[in-house]
Formats: structure tokens, C-alpha cells, sequence
């Protein structure tokens, strides 16, 4: 793919770039909602991928290509970059490129083309895919030196404030700093990391990634009505986020929280799913992979019932691989539609898929898309 990015970029722009590179996107494994409430979260990265032809510009033009998109070539100037003025697929890369201008990071142009695997709007990163490419790109041609959690945080302002998206920092870091064959457990408070050897192959298992094909959007509201009412729940609970709620208070801190239902199931969803994931560590470092399943339903339910972001293609995922004998089943990313996960035994996985596929076209749903992830790599440079 790197050689066909290039190619068109030449073709594009009349010379060849300076370098191409790739960032991943990623499934989340256990801890969704946790990341903007400083807990822990556990992704890892897809072989899917967003691919970067770069060249510098000293003439503060940057140009802007994707093969994804209709169209041509979309000129801007780097220093007239205004946040929220573009609601085009263009503002990811552009948004990027004005986070490290604001850092005080001398980028003054760049000619790019993009071209990506990742599939849009399945709740598999596609957008911080295409963010932590182009900061890795700007990063080595413009010799930066910033670090991989760096990157992850510029390109999570550029999201928050440019693109106007109040997402959290797990999937930037989890494009930018994934290693191959591990999931990444990360403290989004700090970003303190510890890479996790995750090979289910080796163990006679497989996860499955369950595109439901409803397509999701975080800036259309109830992500956000999400993030606040947490944040109303920390405020109310006297502390600084919600990851501050230790597992063994929460009956406590529930109480305290008096009639208020809707903050309650918030803040129970995040505590306890904080809780899950320290689990899920605890059982693959003691080689208990195939129990994390019933913590991957519990995450589910509690995503279904008390985060209430889950949808009826998901839920059916979920239900229906179960009964037909997986190890565990949960939706993934941020919910209203996106993509499912599936664990299971090798010999199960045909049988599953064919009764995930059977219930969708039963219900009357779009066929859904479902492919075996293995932990690929983080971003990189690859030409
Ligand atoms: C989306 C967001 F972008 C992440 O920051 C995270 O909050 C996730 O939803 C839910 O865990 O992917």
C-alpha cells in the first residue's frame, strides 16, 4: 500500500514525497467511557491502516488529498487555521496541523496524501488513525522530537477543539503507541503504559471484530451528554474525575449521589468498568485468558444498561454469539452503533460468525462485516 500512496502522491503533486507513513486503528478490549474520567483502558491495534504520503512546504501552504474522498486537492494556508471552520473529513489532518502551530511548533506547510483501511464510523478509530499519522509524518520531517503519548495528545486537542469533538486520549495513544501481538493498558491520567502480551492464536482463540455497519458519530450529542453527566457525578462526589471513586466505595459514593438515577448509572458504569479492566490485566498476566470472557459480558451489560449506549444490532451480536458458545462478547468504542467484539474458541468461530450473520438478516438488519483481529503494530514510519 505504502508504494501506491506514493505513486499517487507524485502523481498529484509532481514529485515523489520525503516519506510514508502508517498509523493503526484500533479495537478497545475492556474500558470504554473511562478514558475522559482519567481511568484505565485496554486497546489494541487493528492491521487496518492509515497510510501518509508527506512532503514539507516552506510557504505555509498545506495541500490535503485523500483517496477516500470525492474530490481534489484541498488547499489551506497554516496560519489561517480556525477551530470548528471545517467540518469536512479535512479538518482531522488540518486540525493536527494547527494543534502543533498552537504548541509553538514551527510546521510551516506540508503537501499530503492519505489513503486508509481503517472502515469509518465502525467505532474502530478511523479518525485518530488519520490524525496520528499526519503528527508522526510532521513529527519526523520537521524533527520535533515528541513522543509517541505527545502526539496522542496534540492530535486529541485537535479533535476536542478543532474538530469540536469532546472525545478522550485512549485512541490517539492507543494509533500511536500500540506494539504488535500486545494490548496496551493505559492509565489515561497519566499515560503510564504497560504493553500486555496478547496472542489468542498461539492459544487456540480468536477475537472477533463484529462491524454492526450502523455508522455513529461522537459530535452529534449523546457522547457528550455522557462525558457531562460524569463529570457532574465527579463535581457532586467532590472529586477531581470519577477514576478518584475507589471500587470499594461505591455503594457509598451511590448513596451520596441521593435520587439522582441518571448520574448514579453513569458513575456506576465507570467505576465498575474501571474495575473490569484491572481484572482483565490481572487474569491474562496470570495466563487465565479465557476468563476474561464473562468480564468482557459484564462490560456489555453495563454499557447496555446503565451507560445506555448500546443499540439493538449490538446487543444482538451479543446475545446471539454467546448462545452459539462464545467466550465473551461486548460492543466496542463509543457505542450508538460500531463495531462488537467477539472472543472465542478457533473451532467456534465458524459456527458464531454464521449465526451472527443468520439473526442480522433475520431481524432485518444490514448484513454485518466480521473479521479475526490480531494486536498489530503502533504508528510507524514505512518508506
Ligand atoms: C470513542 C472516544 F474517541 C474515546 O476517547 C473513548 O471515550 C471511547 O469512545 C469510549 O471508550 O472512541
Amino acid at each position: 500500500m505504502s508504494e501506491a500512496v506514493a505513486e499517487r502522491f507524485e502523481e498529484l503533486y509532481g514529485a515523489g514525497p520525503e516519506g510514508v507513513w502508517a498509523a493503526p486503528g484500533r479495537v478497545n478490549l475492556i474500558g470504554e467511557h473511562t478514558d475522559y474520567n482519567d481511568g484505565f483502558v485496554m486497546p489494541f491495534a487493528l492491521p487496518h491502516t492509515a497510510v501518509a504520503a508527506v512532503s514539507r512546504r516552506a510557504d505555509g501552504v498545506l495541500r490535503l488529498h485523500s483517496a477516500d474522498v470525492e474530490g481534489g486537492v484541498v488547499e489551506l494556508r497554516v496560519d489561517a487555521l480556525e477551530p470548528q471552520s471545517d467540518k469536512n473529513w479535512t479538518a482531522y489532518p488540518s486540525g493536527v496541523v494547527w494543534a502543533l502551530r498552537e504548541a509553538g511548533h514551527a510546521v510551516t506547510g506540508a503537501d499530503i496524501h492519505l489513503a486508509s483501511t481503517v472502515p469509518a464510523g465502525a467505532g474502530l478509530s478511523s479518525s485518530a488513525a488519520l490524525e496520528v499519522v499526519v503528527a508522526l509524518a510532521l513529527n519526523d520531517l520537521y524533527e520535533l522530537g515528541l513522543k509517541g503519548w505527545q502526539l496522542a495528545r496534540l492530535c486529541q486537542r485537535a479533535e476536542n477543539v478543532y474538530v469540536g469533538a469532546p472525545v478522550g486520549i485512549m485512541d490517539q495513544t492507543a494509533s500511536a503507541c500500540c506494539e504488535q501481538g500486545h494490548a496496551l493498558f493505559l492509565d489515561t491520567r497519566d499515560l503510564s503504559q504497560k504493553q500486555i502480551p496478547f496472542d489468542l492464536a498461539a492459544e487456540g482463540m480468536r477475537l472477533l471484530v463484529v462491524d454492526t455497519q450502523v455508522k455513529h458519530s461522537h459530535s452529534e450529542g449523546e457522547y457528550g451528554k455522557r462525558r457531562a453527566g460524569c463529570e457532574k457525578g465527579a463535581a457532586l462526589l467532590g472529586v477531581d474525575a470519577l477514576r478518584d471513586v475507589a471500587y470499594d466505595e461505591l455503594d457509598a459514593a451511590l448513596e451520596r449521589l441521593g435520587d439522582d438515577e441518571e448520574v448514579r448509572r453513569l458513575v456506576r458504569h465507570v467505576v465498575t468498568e474501571d474495575q473490569r479492566v484491572e481484572h482483565v490485566v490481572s487474569l491474562l498476566e496470570s495466563g487465565e485468558t479465557r476468563a476474561i470472557g464473562p468480564v468482557l459480558v459484564a462490560g456489555h451489560a453495563s454499557l447496555r444498561d446503565d451507560f445506555r449506549i448500546s443499540c439493538p444490532e449490538l446487543d444482538l451480536v451479543v446475545d446471539t454469539a454467546l448462545a452459539s458458545g462464545a467466550l465473551g462478547a461486548r460492543m466496542t468504542g463509543g457505542g450508538f452503533g460500531g463495531s462488537a467484539i467477539v472472543l472465542a474458541e478457533a473451532a467456534d468461530v465458524e459456527a458464531i460468525t454464521k449465526s451472527v450473520e443468520e439473526a442480522f438478516a433475520a431481524a432485518g438488519f444490514t448484513a454485518p462485516r466480521v473479521f479475526a483481529a490480531v494486536p498489530a503494530a503502533g504508528a510507524r514510519r514505512v518508506k
